[in-house]
């Protein structure tokens, strides 16, 4: 009886300690990504090109562009950026309509919701919506919007890369 209370409270502890590493706080991620808003995520202020080469710089990290798939992993993005207390700069995201002009889909196929959280307000006419047409093509967490998303020319190449990898 003893025996078993005692194995009994041994996997309580095991199963209590496993459940903690695995909880989103305590999760921990492979370098160069490091746990932000509970997601692997790799900001390099160093590194910067297009939008199509910066999401193959991130997928030869063993990742990609980052999917804001929450307005908390947006907001927790902008509070580290501005945590590290880096010059004000343009960021790509996942996000793009080439090749669709005016359909806004993430990578993964999922599309892009337009307006509050995500988008800037572009000009006067307080619209929150990619203003470039067919010469704007890719999402950026754009420098002159304090971080919201604006539409971007994608071969711009002033702009580091956001990078999310497999969690572990
Ligand atoms: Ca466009
Ligand atoms: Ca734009």
């Amino acid at each position: 009886m003893v025996l078993h209370l005692a194995l009994a409270l041994v996997f309580a502890l095991f199963v209590g300690s496993s459940h903690q590493k695995n909880s989103t706080l305590e999760r921990s991620c492979n370098p160069p990504f490091t746990t932000i808003g509970g997601h692997c995520l790799y900001i390099d202020p160093l590194t910067q090109g297009s939008w199509s080469e910066m999401r193959t710089y991130c997928q030869s990290q063993g990742g990609d562009l980052v999917i804001l798939y929450t307005a908390q992993l947006f907001a927790d993005i902008v509070y580290y950026i501005e945590a590290q207390g880096w010059p004000i700069a343009n960021y790509w995201v996942g996000g793009s309509d080439e090749g669709h002009e005016g359909i806004w889909a993430w990578h993964d196929g999922t599309l892009m919701r337009m307006g509050t959280p995500l988008w800037a307000t572009g000009g006067c006419d307080n619209i929150q919506r990619p203003d470039g047409s067919t010469g704007e093509n890719c999402a950026v967490m754009s420098a002159i919007y304090h971080l919201y998303i604006n539409d971007l020319d994608c071969s711009s190449t002033a702009v580091h890369p956001i990078c999310e990898g497999p969690s572990v």
